[in-house]
């Protein structure tokens, strides 16, 4: 019996694993308002992330209702964050933050989650 299969075997799987890490995907890991929060019309909107955004492809959009809220969103200077200042003080009710990010790895993801100003 020959060894050739099995370490041909073994390399394939360290190369499924290597894979698997090279592809792991930008998520939001915490954010302010937190997801679900009902706060005071926050003067920011952080989203921070697991992974360095590349800002030219990486934003969100503020919705209320089907409204579109005013947003200045710049990315923090370490890359991780995105930062919004609404142009205008929000007003109660509640709101959806609309997301998408490029990574470093050029996939791009998005996401969405929702805060309640009171
Ligand atoms: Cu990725």
């Amino acid at each position: 019996m020959s060894l050739r299969p099995a370490l041909v075997l073994a390399f394939s799987a360290v190369a499924v694993l290597a894979a698997g890490q090279a592809s792991a995907h930008a998520k939001v890991v915490s954010s302010s308002p937190a997801e679900n929060a009902t706060v005071a019309a926050p003067p920011q909107i952080t989203l921070r992330f697991n992974e360095k955004l590349q800002p030219k492809f990486s934003s969100f959009e503020l919705m209320t209702g089907k409204t579109v809220a005013p947003v200045k969103v710049t990315v923090s200077q370490d890359k991780l964050s995105l930062v919004g200042t609404p142009k205008r003080p929000l007003t109660a009710g509640t709101y959806e933050v609309k997301w998408h990010a490029v990574t470093a790895d050029a996939h791009r993801m998005e996401g969405a989650y929702t805060f309640t100003v009171r």
